[in-house]
């Protein structure tokens, strides 16, 4: 805790003294916190017939990284994993589409690729027994008490859904998550964090006040909904690198997440 607050505490000076110079520095290690652009440093890992991208240092604290539709072969996926590592935790992100994430490109330029069949195939039947591999290799091969779940976007679904009772995540994040539905939401039973733009189509106003009633009202979990201005869907991951109201939301969502597990992970 207290080199996670040394950490915050540096990382806040250092972000102000280099606001603007598009280089965000731990001085303590001399490494990026939050990478936006280099090469990996993770690995991927074969478990229980499941891809992983695995990352970040031997801890007693875990993340499962629940992507986007873009998946672990995104190199922002990966980079995002990285910065989570680079926090002190360590990272699995499994590949819940087994080699056929969505292409970078998909929305724009993508001869053959739909989408719907993508979502079609990548069913709670079919993924739910991909998460669980996730956190039962952290929990049980990697020894890790605390497990914290971090999804965006299809993976922001996952993040509510392994909230539910006795489904092995204690706390958990999710950035503009989509295709959820109410009862998951309810179900909830640790605390959840939850990031949005107020460009995030999958979750318009009334999507958004209904799910902050729910957090409100129909759980007695620890919660909070922040929402980012001018933030399009996708910002906690993908951004616009030029754009600084874009890489700061991307940022700060980080942070979010990352402060909210500090402070509402129960003590071990
Ligand atoms: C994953 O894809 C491989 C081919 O790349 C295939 O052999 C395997 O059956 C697929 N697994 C699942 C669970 O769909
Ligand atoms: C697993 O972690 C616990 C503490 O979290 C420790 O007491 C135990 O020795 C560890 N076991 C192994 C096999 O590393
Ligand atoms: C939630 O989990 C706690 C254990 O962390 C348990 O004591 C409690 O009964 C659960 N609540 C609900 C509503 O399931
Ligand atoms: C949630 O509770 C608040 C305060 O009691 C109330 O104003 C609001 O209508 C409730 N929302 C729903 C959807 O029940
Ligand atoms: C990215 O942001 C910069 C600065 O705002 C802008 O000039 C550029 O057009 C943007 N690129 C795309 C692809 O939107
Ligand atoms: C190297 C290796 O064994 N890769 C396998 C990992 O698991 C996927 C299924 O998710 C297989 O398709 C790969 O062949």
């Amino acid at each position: 805790m207290l080199s996670f607050l040394s950490f915050l505490a540096y990382y806040g000076f250092f972000y102000i003294a280099q606001a603007g110079r598009g280089h965000k520095h731990c001085p303590v290690a001399d490494v990026p916190i939050i990478a936006h652009t280099g090469d990996p440093v993770g690995k991927f890992h074969n478990h229980s017939g499941v891809n992983y991208y695995i990352t970040g240092p031997p801890s007693d604290k875990g993340i499962v990284y629940f992507s986007d539709v873009y998946g672990i072969e995104l190199l922002e996926n990966k980079l995002l994993a990285d910065s989570y590592g680079r926090a002190g935790y360590f990272v699995v992100a499994p590949d819940f589409f087994n080699g056929s994430a969505a292409p970078r490109d998909w929305v724009n330029n993508a001869p053959g690729f739909d989408i719907q069949t993508l979502l079609d195939r990548s069913t709670p039947e079919v993924i739910d027994p991909i998460v669980a591999t996730a956190i039962d290799y952290l929990r049980y091969h990697r020894n890790i008490s605390r497990v914290a779940a971090a999804g965006y976007c299809f993976g922001g679904r996952y993040t509510f859904r392994t909230l539910a009772e006795d489904n092995g995540v204690d706390i958990g994040f999710a950035a503009h998550p989509s295709y959820f539905t109410s009862e998951e939401v309810s179900a909830i039973n640790g605390s959840v964090s939850v990031a949005t733009g107020d460009g995030d189509y999958s979750l318009p106003p009334d999507l958004r006040h209904q799910v902050e009633s729910l957090l409100m009202n129909n759980t007695n979990q620890e919660y909070e909904l922040a929402l980012y201005g001018r933030a399009p869907h996708g910002f906690g991951v993908r951004v616009n690198n030029s754009d600084p109201r874009q890489v700061y939301a991307k940022e700060e969502a980080f942070f979010q997440a990352i402060r909210w597990f500090e402070t509402w992970f129960n003590p071990q």
